[in-house]
This record gives structure tokens, sequence and C-alpha cells, in this order.
């Protein structure tokens, strides 16, 4: 099949799913184009049946806000002419939904009927998606995607809740690469360059945005290193990240604390990892869990969202409320307080996650794309 994937290309969720959902295309030999305004970080190969489309913006001085509907709805229509696409897969409905919408109207014109899949992330939804100044165009372009999909049961539920929706939601998880954590793994996973034998190490990975609670992270170690020797590894960026490395300054624990940026080394930083800290407001999946239960980690997050989907309570971590850093950092000390308990954990997490490989998800996918294009024959 010939399938074009819009998303954001950057480190958040929703570019991460959709480039490796096309990579993994293309390596079962269908021609994937990504059509985006930059090359997406985690693409690590540019393939015969792999191709790149920059959307182009044009500067003007009447615009306030450059009109990047339009450049992307022009470029879509421009690659499904050029290279015979037959899909659209649009990753977060803002706006790529309402673009993939408007091409599809301009191909129509031309006679070439392309089907529209929008899959749904989280925030397009939750936080920004139904605010009212984008909550009518976004209702109107899930109601005309020929598909629409989400990443959880909990992300369907709240978007038949905060939206007047007449389309069909299938629910689609998440997936890993389950064996890209393996070959990590496999590498002598150097541990020893972070943290001294004797101490247990935490990690936080996300874009440092405010419903991360990185805050929250730093609190929930703070009362961890109390009690034992740990170290925090906090992996990406964002306009929290000044906020926290002030917090860990003011709470005395700065040399535990290590700011590594971001990183497209996922794999690579989890393998290090004991528990994983995830305390966000709201998450719609949490894909940085599920990576690093592949990579053996326990996962210590919230019990908001599609998270209880993903963390199964008392098995590969615990779930808490918002904002209870108490019971996260006693929930970490119950994992970490001997080497057994920590394995069990470890193992369970790994276990868990192979309901999301990606042999399981991807034929989902295809049977999705192959029945839109059977309707068309
Ligand atoms: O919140 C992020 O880290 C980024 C955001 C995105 O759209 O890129 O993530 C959302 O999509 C991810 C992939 O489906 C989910 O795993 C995240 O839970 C979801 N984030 C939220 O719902 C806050």
């Amino acid at each position: 099949m010939k399938i074009g994937i819009v998303c954001y290309p950057t480190f958040g969720g929703s570019g991460v799913v959709a480039t490796e959902l096309g990579m993994a295309l293309a390596d079962n030999g269908h021609e994937v184009h990504f059509i985006t305004y930059n090359l997406p970080v985690r693409l690590d190969f540019i393939s015969h049946n792999l191709h790149f489309h920059e959307v182009m913006m044009e500067e003007y001085p009447l615009f306030q806000y450059q009109p990047y509907e339009l450049a992307l709805s022009t470029r879509m229509v421009e690659v499904v002419q050029k290279h015979g696409l037959e899909i659209v897969h649009v990753h977060y409905a803002i706006p790529h939904a309402y673009a993939a919408y408007m091409a599809k109207q301009m191909l129509k014109e031309k006679g070439i009927d392309i089907k529209v899949v929008t899959t749904l992330h989280g925030t397009d939804i939750t936080l920004v998606g139904s605010h009212p100044t984008y909550k009518t165009a976004v209702e109107f372009s899930i109601n005309n995607s020929d598909v629409v999909t989400t990443v959880s049961k909990s992300l369907k539920e709240d978007t038949l809740r905060l939206f007047n929706i007449t389309n069909d939601i299938k629910v689609i998880h998440n997936f890993i690469d389950i064996e890209k954590y393996d070959k990590a793994h496999a590498k002598d996973c150097q541990r020893i360059a972070l943290a001294k034998p004797e101490e247990r190490i935490l990690t936080h990975i996300s874009n440092f945005r405010p419903v991360k609670r990185i805050d929250d992270v730093i609190k929930t170690f703070a009362i961890v290193r109390k009690s034992i020797a740990a170290k925090l590894l906090m992996v990406g960026d964002g306009p929290e990240r000044s906020m926290a490395e002030q917090l860990v300054k003011d709470l005395g624990i700065k040399n535990d604390v290590i700011f590594l940026g971001n990183s497209s080394e996922v794999a690579e930083l989890l393998c290090y990892t004991d528990v994983f800290l995830l305390p966000s407001e709201t998450e719609s999946f949490g894909l940085a869990a599920l990576e690093a239960m592949a990579a053996e980690a326990a996962v210590i997050s919230t019990n908001t969202g599609g998270l209880p989907e993903v963390n199964e309570h008392g098995v590969t971590g615990y779930l808490s409320n918002i904002g209870d850093v108490e019971d996260m950092a006693n929930n970490v000390l119950k994992i970490v307080k001997d080497d057994a308990t920590l394995l069990q954990f470890k193992q369970n997490a790994r276990e868990h996650t192979k309901q999301f490989s990606l042999n399981n998800i991807l034929p989902v996918y295809e049977e999705i794309y192959e029945s839109l294009l059977e309707k068309v024959n």
C-alpha cells in the first residue's frame, strides 16, 4: 500500500508512535511518505520504501500567525498526486485532521478519493482540542475522517464525553518494538557511569510540560532519597526545566539528580533504570512508561487517563492519586526494598509489554488500511 503519514516530528509521544509505525510499515513492504515540517526525530533510516516531504512555510509581513494548515494540506495534495498515495494517516487531530479533510476535498475535485485515518493521541482531545477555540473544528474533522482511532479506552471515553461524535472510534493501543530494548540490554549497559553499585536509579522522560508535573517527580525522589541511596535521571527538555533545576537546588539534592536533555537514545538510557516515574496530571496512554517497562523498569505513575491500561497496580509498579508524592515515594521504596522484589517487578513489567508488541499492533493498522481500500475497489 502507499501510505502518507502526518505527525509532529518532535520528541512528543504522538510523533514517536507515528514514526515507529511508518518505519514498521516500510519494513513490511509498504511505501510510506512522511509529510511533516521537519525530519521526524526517531526516523533512523531512509529506505526506498520510506520518503520524507517537508512542509515549507512562506513568510509574509501581514501574517501574525503562519497558516500552517494551508501549507500542509497543499503539500498533502501534491504528494498524494505525485506518488499515488491511497491513504493518509494523521496523528494528533490539531491541525492535522482538519488539513487532511481539506486535502481530501481538493483531491475529490481532481477525481481522487484519498482515505483519511485519524489517530487521536491525548491532549488534542483533553487539554487543547476540547477548548472552545478549537472544539468545533476538531469535532468536525473527527466526524469526517474515514477511520478514527484512539490510543486507549480512556481516550475514547474522553472523546465521546467531550465532543458530539457521530463517527465510530476504534481503540488501538500504542505499541513498541520490544526487540529494540533487547538489543540495548544485550549491549554492555554501563550503569556504573551514572550511579554507584549500591544506588538505585530512578528515571523520568518527558517534554517537561506542566501536565507532566515535573515538580512531583523531584519531590517524590527527594522523599525516596532520605531513605535510600539513589540517583534520578531527568531526560527531556521543555518549559518546566528551569523550575525543576531550581527545585533540585532548593531541596539540596543537586548531586543526585542528572539532567540529560533531549535524547533519541531512549532504549540505551532506560537500560540503567530501576524505577520510572510518571506522575502526570493526565496521560492518554503513557508511551514513555511502556518504553521503560520494555527495558525492565518498574513504573510509579498516577492513576489518570490511560495509565491503568499500561501500568498494572502491584504487578508492574503502582498507581497513585495525582499529587500524592508521599504515596509515590512509599511505592518506590516498596519496590526497591530488596533485589528480589525489584527483580520481580522488573520482570513483570517486561512481560506485560508483550501485549503491546509491534508484531501484535501493526497488523491491526494494516487491516484498517486494507478495509478502506476494499471499499474503494
Ligand atoms: O504528552 C506528551 O508527551 C506528548 C503527547 C503527544 O501527543 O505527542 O503525548 C500524547 O500521546 C502519546 C502517544 O500516543 C501518549 O502516550 C501520551 O500519553 C499523550 N499525552 C497526554 O495525554 C498528556
